[in-house]
């Protein structure tokens, strides 16, 4: 149950931007409900060391990843192809409330656990060909606040730094994909671990 209970309110902030749709809300899930699904994703999830080839050389990403959904939800991430785990009861749980709130449907989610302030994504935009053409990305923040990073990708002087707290969802639709590529950077500060999903349609051809 999304913030039903808790003392945290919930906020929505629409976040103006060029060439798309970004959307904030704070506290989606309060504190207990966050702090109880980051632990049982932490512990119940398949999380997997992934490599990526770089000029013909493999190396670890910086940080544990997992990949669920329906059985023809298949997906290529950075030259890896995931075939589906079957969702959790907690991953269906948070499924339907996001669907619920975005007024979307998703059949697929990939999780990453991002183990302290070493791990991190680098730079890309979620427009693989199987998202379609202007995907809406529902993508949900548990445990430590980490900053993601916007940049425009024609226009270098529009940037932005969005903060994501624990228990936030962040919602990109629109041209997003297209006009903008996303990065969580890797911190100095000593960090405690985060967990971030980010719920997609695949289509199949
Ligand atoms: O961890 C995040 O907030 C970013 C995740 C992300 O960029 C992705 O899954 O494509």
């Amino acid at each position: 149950m999304p913030d039903l209970f808790s003392q945290t309110p919930r906020e929505t902030i629409n976040i103006p931007i060029l060439d798309g749709e970004l959307l904030l809300v704070k506290g989606f899930y309060g504190l207990e409900e966050a702090n109880k699904l980051q632990q049982e994703l932490t512990n119940g999830l398949d999380w997997q060391a992934k490599a990526i080839k770089i000029f013909g050389k493999e190396i670890m990403q910086p940080r544990l990843m997992a990949w669920y959904g329906e059985p023809d939800a298949v997906y290529t991430y950075s030259g890896t192809t995931f075939a589906p785990n079957a969702f959790t009861s907690s991953l269906l749980q948070i499924k339907t409330d996001i669907e619920a709130f975005t007024e979307s449907k998703f059949n697929s989610v990939l999780a990453n656990l991002y183990r302290n302030g070493q791990d991190s994504m680098g730079w890309h935009s979620d427009d693989e060909p199987e998202l379609g053409r202007n995907p809406i990305i529902g993508s949900l923040s548990l445990g430590e606040e980490r900053v993601f990073k916007l940049r425009h990708r024609k226009d270098k002087t529009l940037k932005m730094d969005v903060p994501l707290p624990h228990g936030s969802l962040l919602v990109m639709s629109g041209a997003m994909q297209h006009h903008w590529q996303h990065a969580l950077p890797k911190s100095a500060r000593v960090m405690s671990p985060r967990i971030n999903l980010t719920f997609r349609q695949v289509l199949s051809y």
